[in-house]
């Protein structure tokens, strides 16, 4: 048992894709039997770009009932909202007093997401000092995330050592991010040089993990690919292809170079044919554990446990922190 603090969390902008599983849902579940896990569902992040509240609320509850359906375990874990523990706006709020407006605005997905705005959400711009917040309130070790995060770990590291500094060496325990080998970015099936995301704009581009097999056969059998016709892992010159065989591989955990001897002198119908396969049958299992939870009020029960779970450790956290800064009575 390496007993390690583990904390996470995914938006409820839209149903988990394959980038959320491969890249980040899939340690979630291999670190839960070694290690103290607190899963989050950040819906005060998700509000940073307009989020309409009917959808919002079922989306909650969408990505907490796939975090139990693709094998969290809520014995093993702390699966819980974000918004139901107030200590993540709370510290929030002492962190974005110890940030800096210039390491903020170097952040690519503030400037991608605010690309073409006069004026972004401000929220849009201090989302990685929220995102601090969550990791530091629960001392937290291990941050396990895909690719596209390490900028905004990398930032909550330099607060946390920034007030370390300043306010005591014990104030804050300095995380560290967790990346696949495999799966840490997944890029999208209708531009293979963008990451596969939630909240773009075409469907096609990615495959949630509730999707039926309909869609999955007309997202895989449309993907961009090139004109080359060999079947090999290259991502710079054939990003297409090797996106394929990466979700392939991932999913069967079979090594790519496998993977491109099985399929020499193959066309790529044939890769994209097997993959619907493969991605229909990977996704099946998770499909049915969904249908069972996501309406029971077992789903409830295990939220309202897991806020009171994480409250409990998030208080003297908070107490510690504030009482460094001298703040309060
Ligand atoms: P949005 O499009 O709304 O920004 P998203 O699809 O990027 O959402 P998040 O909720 O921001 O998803 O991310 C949840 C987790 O999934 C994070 O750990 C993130 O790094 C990981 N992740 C997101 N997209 C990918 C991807 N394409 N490949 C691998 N990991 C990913
Ligand atoms: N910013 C993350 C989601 C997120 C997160 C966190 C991840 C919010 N708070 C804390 C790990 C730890 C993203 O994937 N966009």
């Amino acid at each position: 048992m390496s007993d390690k603090r583990v904390f996470s969390g995914v938006q409820p902008t839209g149903n988990i894709h394959l980038g959320n599983y491969l890249g980040a849902l899939k340690q979630f579940v291999a670190l839960q039997d070694e290690n103290d896990c607190i899963y989050c569902i950040v819906d005060m992040h998700s509000i940073t770009v307009p989020q309409d509240p009917e959808e919002l609320k079922n989306h909650i509850l969408d990505v907490a009932a796939l975090y139990l359906a693709v094998g969290l375990d809520p014995e093993k874990s702390i699966v819980f909202v974000q918004s139901e523990v107030s200590g993540h706006a709370e510290l929030s709020w002492i962190l974005t007093c110890n940030s800096y407006t210039g390491e903020l605005s170097r952040m690519t997905q503030f400037k991608s997401k605010s690309r073409g705005q006069e004026s972004a959400p401000t929220g849009l711009f201090t989302y990685p000092i929220l995102m601090a917040a969550d990791i530091l309130l629960y001392d937290t070790d291990i941050v396990p995330v895909g690719n596209d995060q390490k900028q905004h770990i990398e930032l909550c590291r330099d607060i946390a050592l920034r007030v370390n500094h300043k306010y005591g060496e014990d104030t804050f325990v300095v995380p560290e991010g967790q990346y696949m080998k495999e799966g840490a970015r997944i890029m999208a099936l209708d531009d293979p040089t963008n990451k596969m995301s939630k909240s773009a704009e075409n469907e096609m581009s990615r495959i949630s993990l509730l999707d039926d097999e309909k869609k999955i056969k007309k997202a895989i059998m449309r993907a961009t690919t090139d004109s080359d016709m060999t079947i090999r892992f290259d991502p710079e010159n054939k990003p297409g292809i090797s996106n394929l065989l990466t979700i392939y591989g991932a999913l069967t955990g079979t090594p790519v170079a496998e993977l491109e001897t099985k399929f020499d002198g193959a066309g790529y119908g044939d890769l994209k044919k097997s993959l619907v396969t493969v991605v229909t049958e990977s996704l099946a299992p998770i499909q049915d554990r969904f249908n069972q939870i996501r309406y029971s009020d077992e789903l409830l029960d295990i939220l309202r446990d897991g806020s009171k779970r994480a409250g409990e450790i998030a208080e003297p956290v908070l107490e510690r922190v504030k009482d460094r800064f001298g703040l309060g009575i």
